[in-house]
């Protein structure tokens, strides 16, 4: 027997040869052979999965592009139990106003290619406002891209101005927008989603929204957020119904893992989750979501040294410099408490986990390939 047969036979689970099979087949599986894959696969086996997919998808490429964020408020109406960046559990609040937004975008984001807008849904703010300022953000720079909204802050602010969703969206592309990142997904699960923010829009309005949004031609990002109290049914359902919208759609770029951080919010009784969770979700994502060309490991969340480890599972981007722009993670106790990298650090980073860095535009055009 060939050696690589003898070892398959060796580390493959009872049960799981037909989905190993299918997947190096290239062959969907459905959800209860991913909810046997899950519980059942050694990590090892799991990770030689992930990352034979994303090099048939990516090659030994890693992606990230020159970014900064900005965050106009962290008032917020909602409560959800997770959040250490809300006024109230943050103990203080901030409002930009719209100078000093412009004035970000002219000092802070020279050399950025993309802003990145996200915050709390600010019960005095509506449509009219926001779009006022992505339209100033492009009158001083056309050529940035704004990837702005979670679709809980584009829920509130369409609903409120009495627009449907097609042409809500559709006034704030005009004045500017380009894409939607991907928070406010948290977890679909109906139950589960009512007790960790129960009082936000539901799942299918989440995907209601990005629906709409890809028709279009706004493309976005899709998360989960994981290690509350989510189990493993409820993980698989959560990437089902991101399959099955990108499916009809096309319209999402990448998937992002949100790992659950503990510090100063309703949940800080949980532990986080262990090291070999984050790798079997990242890994699993990567096997499960078939139609998704790009998973993201948000290195401000994971940390430099995660991040670099989940390349090898099934990870090929890695978002942005970000600049030290972003509050969400540090606030919730991630190590990386100053964000920000330079193009170079990022570089060496790339290259030390072993792949190539490819600095690219919002919608994964490759700007500059670094393989010497
Ligand atoms: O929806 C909030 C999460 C999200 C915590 O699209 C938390 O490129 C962990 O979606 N622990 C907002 N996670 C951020 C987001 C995002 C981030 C980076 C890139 C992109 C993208 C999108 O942050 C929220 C929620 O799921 N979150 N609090 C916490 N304590
Ligand atoms: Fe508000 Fe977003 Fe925090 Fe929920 S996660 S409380 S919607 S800022």
């Amino acid at each position: 027997m060939p050696l690589t047969n003898q070892i398959f036979e060796k580390h493959i689970p009872p049960g799981l040869f037909e989905i190993v099979q299918k997947i190096t087949e290239g062959i969907r599986i459905k959800t209860e052979e991913g909810l046997l894959l899950y519980e059942k696969a050694p990590l090892s086996l799991l990770g030689l999965l992930a990352h034979d997919i994303r090099v048939k998808k990516n090659g030994q490429e890693t992606y990230f592009l020159r970014n900064i964020h900005i965050e106009p408020t962290n008032i917020c109406k909602h409560e959800c139990l997770f959040c250490s960046y809300n006024h109230r559990y943050a103990g203080f609040g901030w409002e930009l106003t719209p100078e000093e937004i412009l004035g970000k975008i002219e000092k802070e984001a020279k050399n950025a290619l993309e802003v990145h807008i996200t915050g709390g849904v600010h019960p005095d703010r509506d449509i009219y406002y926001y779009a006022s300022m992505i339209k100033g953000i492009k009158n001083i720079r056309p050529d940035i891209h704004i990837k702005a909204f979670s679709a809980v802050e584009l829920d509130d602010m369409i609903t409120q101005s009495g627009m449907n969703l097609a042409d809500g969206l559709q006034f704030l592309k005009d004045h500017g927008l380009d894409s939607i990142p991907g928070g406010g997904a948290e977890i679909f699960d109906s139950v589960l989603r009512k007790k960790i923010c129960g009082d936000k829009s539901t799942a299918e309005r989440y995907l209601e929204i990005h629906t709409n949004a890809h028709q279009l031609g706004i493309s976005s990002n899709a998360t989960m957020l994981y290690g509350h109290f989510e189990n493993t049914e409820q993980r698989i359902h959560h990437l089902d119904l991101l399959r099955q919208t990108q499916d009809i759609t096309g319209g999402f770029n990448a998937f992002i893992p949100l790992k659950f951080r503990n510090k100063n919010n309703k949940l800080s009784q949980l532990q986080e989750t262990p090291l070999t969770d984050d790798i079997r979700i990242f890994a699993f994502s990567r096997i499960f979501l078939d139609n998704f060309k790009h998973i993201k490991a948000y290195w401000p969340m994971l940390g430099k040294s995660h991040t670099q480890m989940l390349m090898n599972f099934g990870v090929d981007d890695i978002d942005g410099t970000i600049e030290d722009s972003t509050r969400i993670y540090s606030l919730a106790g991630s190590e990386e408490q100053n964000p920000s990298m330079q193009i170079e650090e990022f570089i060496n980073f790339v290259r030390q986990a072993g792949f190539i860095p490819v600095e690219r535009d919002s919608l994964y055009r490759k700007l500059k390939v670094y393989d010497e």
